[in-house]
């Protein structure tokens, strides 16, 4: 009977100990504590996903800089052409693992920034957007931050669920590092504790210094899920991953070279031409739109040189399946998978045993870069080897 009371007792203390665990674990994750050192909030609203996530890399960069948290956005996916027929709005933490990035830096997620701190910490009638003087004067009375005005800025800032109450302008302020101090200066978190912007405050594309910060963007569970089992269902390794970036908006951007109205960087071009403008090399019309005789070339050349049993296919339109299959003779397996959401593609063109890139397009930037950092082969459409002139091939 002692014994069993006793057991009893430590069971019970046992438990007690282990509620106060549990009770100060769900108390951290659910009020996370105010940082006085200040917050970052932006706006990804320029460009899709490519766009966002050149500038989600600086603007990560940004409030490290600043030592303020990053208050991280949600992607912003448009959906114009099917339901619901608005953008929506995808918390990042959907995709990716927010958790990954505690290790290069403070962060927490947007919506939770607005649902449990906002409210005691940045409550309304303390909003105040931040922004440039240039911006500024669009506006009618020529001194209000144009947060909400337009899409996507609007439906963000709705979907968030603020309404700015002032406006802080600055200029002759940029967001690279040498302007570190002036921010200190201008903004001290004291004062100015959450830094709101329209948009990244990053460079569009990503620059050098940050590239490599994308080891920090990890897929989140459940699309390494989903992406392994359409790798494992569809594709036999080694299989040769392509992005076909060649719709009717993308032979619009490259007609600007064409043209003769950009030099060799052009959006993200720096990826294989090189960042520094004096020693860039030539960016040619195959690398921006190439035609089907050069898609058709770099597939063979890498199909050949990796042995690959099988061809994925990511396109913003035409697969060209059919006329890559010919290439083969049936012996490769061709596939398209034109999945739902873009990411999908993303994450197997991630995992394929080389990768085919469009050098000018930021959705071919984020395979190169998260491949990159693994260590795994890509080069692009019209240079085989990235960031060298001529390649003698030896096929
Ligand atoms: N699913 C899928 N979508 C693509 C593909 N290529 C382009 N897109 C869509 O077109 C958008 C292109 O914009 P962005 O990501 O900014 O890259 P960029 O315009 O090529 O620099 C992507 O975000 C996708 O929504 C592709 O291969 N697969
Ligand atoms: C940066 O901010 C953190 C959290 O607010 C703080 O603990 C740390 O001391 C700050 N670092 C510097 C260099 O100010
Ligand atoms: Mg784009």
């Amino acid at each position: 009977m002692a014994v069993e009371q006793q057991r009893f007792q430590a069971f019970t203390l046992i438990c007690f100990v282990f509620s106060l665990i549990l009770q100060s674990c769900w108390t951290l994750d659910e009020e996370p504590k105010w940082d006085d050192n200040g917050y970052v909030l932006y706006c990804p609203c320029m460009g899709r996903f490519g766009n966002q996530a050149d500038h989600f890399l600086g603007s990560l960069a940004f409030a490290k800089m600043l030592n303020r948290t990053l208050a991280v956005p949600p992607w912003i996916v448009y959906r114009h052409h099917t339901p619901p027929y608005t953008n929506v709005h995808v918390p990042y933490g959907e995709f990716f693992q927010l958790e990954a990035l505690f290790s290069y830096h403070r962060v927490i997620s947007l919506e939770d920034f607005m649902e449990k701190l906002a409210p005691t910490y940045w409550p309304s009638g303390q909003r105040n957007a931040y922004c440039f003087e240039s911006a500024a004067q669009r506006s009618a009375d020529k001194k209000t931050c144009p947060m909400k005005d337009g899409n996507p800025f609007g439906p963000f800032w709705q979907y968030v669920g603020v309404e700015f109450d002032k406006s802080i302008l600055f200029s002759g302020i940029s967001f690279s590092a040498y302007n570190q101090p002036h921010w200190m200066k201008k903004f001290p978190p004291s004062e100015h504790p959450v830094l709101a912007l329209p948009g990244a405050p990053a460079q569009f594309p990503v620059i050098e210094e940050h590239v490599g910060l994308q080891r920090y963007v990890v897929w989140s569970n459940k699309m390494v899920k989903e992406g392994e089992e359409h790798i494992a269902a569809l594709l036999t390794r080694p299989y040769v991953g392509i992005h076909l970036r060649i719709g009717i908006d993308w032979q619009n951007a490259c007609k600007l070279l064409k043209d003769g109205e950009t030099g060799p960087h052009f959006m993200a071009s720096p990826q294989c031409v090189g960042y520094n403008r004096q020693t860039a090399l030539p960016l040619t019309m195959t690398m921006c739109l190439p035609d089907l005789a050069e898609i058709r070339r770099a597939v063979k050349l890498w199909v050949k040189k990796t042995s690959a049993r099988s061809v994925y296919i990511a396109t913003d339109s035409e697969t060209h399946s059919k006329d890559i299959e010919k290439l083969f003779k049936g012996k490769v397996k061709v596939v398209n998978l034109q999945p739902d959401s873009a990411q999908t593609d993303l994450y197997i063109l991630g995992k394929a045993d080389h990768f085919i890139g469009n050098c000018v397009s930021s959705f071919s930037a984020f395979v190169k870069r998260e491949r990159d950092v693994h260590g795994l082969p890509s080069s692009f459409f019209g240079m085989d080897k990235p960031g060298k002139l001529k390649t003698k091939e030896e096929l």
